[in-house]
């Protein structure tokens, strides 16, 4: 274990909870779960980060996702360097956000217009409000332990951060709002019939991560997710992929080209900013030109097809659309799993590792992780020793159960060889 001192974090966390609520701006960042103050960093490069205390890391956080080509990718730093001069924001049309919109119709199998927001929760914050406003219904339809950025009608039964602080139902939601949300069993077709059963005409939308990552990554059992699409279009209601997560993540066309499954309208966000804030709504033409200027959904945004983010997504969606991308990603993140399930053999320490691509969760559980209660049934005592030790051992997971990790396309051999040495002396030490 190389010198862990992070005395400098601590100093700095000192001062940013005086300014900052929690001393983070994203909940999700605090170590609460797991105990001890959050690690400041100060840059990153590749598959690495570098903490303000001189600690370097492999990273599998990966900001939550964005990162899939590591970070300070060359191509996205000359880019924004070319533009930066160019100024940075003119509210009016540019020829990137055109761009931009193009290569994710090109890529996404149901997209064929799209509009760019902020952040995935302004993505499916107003994809939520254009199913209401085209299907003229009020209700939604989500999943228990599933997260949808912090738009109050999600806020019911939330999974990541809120999950994570004990508080899957946030307070500050009015009544009305909540009862338009209701909550069905993630993997469980019946629990949706039941919950819509007699109100199926007062649905506008179900909206699902089509791989759950915020309860950790849970997998769609076989059929889940054709039952959904066949339910909701018999109804008339309009299925969301919410794919900020698994958008460009699990293959080029995220989990519904892997699925082979058209939802109505799909969310993206992370990934298409390369690292800047971008996240964006889109799905069938005649659903899209509901929204203003052409329609009557409002939305807007005054940093929306922001340049220098429009300039950082196309490149990096350029460079995942490259022959062979998903494949060595897929190479690495197998050896990953294959490797840290062997160590969990051979020191007979349980553990379920849900993977999907590039995308993983490792649970100690002794039983498969396939829904909401499984995976909160997980040991939680045990992962937050794992947490720690791995974090002492220059590996950098997320702070919690559970999120996913990530895997770059700068993770090399090396990367994953150390972090399965550190794996296997952290499982010996938990035995
Ligand atoms: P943002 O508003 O954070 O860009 O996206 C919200 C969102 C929407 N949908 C899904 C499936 C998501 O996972 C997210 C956000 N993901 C969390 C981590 N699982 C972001 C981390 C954070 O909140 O700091």
């Amino acid at each position: 274990m190389q010198n862990f001192n992070i005395e400098k974090s601590t100093l700095l966390y000192s001062e940013s909870i005086k300014y900052i609520s929690g001393g983070v701006n994203s909940p999700a960042r605090a170590f609460r779960s797991v105990g001890g103050n959050p690690i400041f960093i100060k840059r990153a490069k590749g598959s690495k980060i570098y903490s303000e205390d001189g600690i370097e890391f492999i990273d599998y956080v990966c900001s939550w996702g964005p990162m899939i080509l590591g970070h300070a990718h060359p191509r996205i730093v000359k880019t924004l360097k070319n533009i930066i001069e160019d100024g940075t924001s003119f509210g009016a049309p540019t020829d990137i956000e055109t761009k931009l919109a193009s290569l994710i119709v090109k890529m996404v199998p149901s997209i064929e217009k799209v509009r760019m927001v902020n952040s995935g929760t302004e993505a499916t914050m107003s994809a939520v409000r254009l199913a209401r406003g085209f299907t003229g219904r009020e209700k939604i339809v989500k999943f228990c332990g599933c997260y949808h950025g912090h738009g109050d009608s999600f806020l019911i039964k939330a999974g990541s951060g809120a999950l994570t602080l004990g508080v899957p139902d946030s307070q500050g939601i009015t009544k009305g709002t909540a009862s338009d949300t209701i909550v069905a069993n993630f993997n469980d077709i019946d629990s949706v019939k039941t919950v819509i059963k007699g109100i199926e005409n007062q649905v506008a939308a179900v909206i699902v991560e089509p791989i759950a990552g915020n309860m950790g990554v849970i997998l769609p059992e076989n059929g889940f997710l054709e039952s959904l699409s066949k339910l909701t279009e018999d109804n008339g209601i309009i299925l969301i992929f919410d794919e900020v997560i698994t958008g460009f993540r699990v293959s080029k066309g995220g989990a519904q080209q892997l699925y082979n499954i058209m939802p109505d309208l799909t969310t993206l966000g992370k990934i298409i900013g390369g690292g800047l804030p971008v996240g964006a709504y889109g799905g069938r033409t005649e659903i899209m030109d509901y929204i203003a200027p052409d329609g009557p959904v409002y939305q807007a945004g005054t940093l929306s097809g922001n340049p220098l983010a429009m300039h950082a997504g196309y490149e990096t969606l350029l460079a995942l659309s490259e022959e062979g991308f998903y494949e060595k990603l897929e190479e690495k993140s197998k050896m990953l799993e294959e490797d840290i399930s062997e160590n969990s053999e051979k020191l007979g320490i349980k553990i379920q590792y849900n993977r999907v691509g590039s995308m993983a969760t490792l649970f100690f559980s002794e039983n498969r992780v396939k829904d909401f209660t499984s995976a909160t049934n997980s040991d939680i005592e045990k992962f937050k020793n794992y947490y720690h030790l791995m974090l002492k051992m220059g590996i950098y997971l997320p702070p919690s159960r559970f999120e996913s990790t990530f895997i770059s396309s700068a993770h090399s051999e090396e990367d994953i060889e150390t972090t399965v040495k550190a794996n296997y002396e952290a499982l010996n030490l938990l035995k």
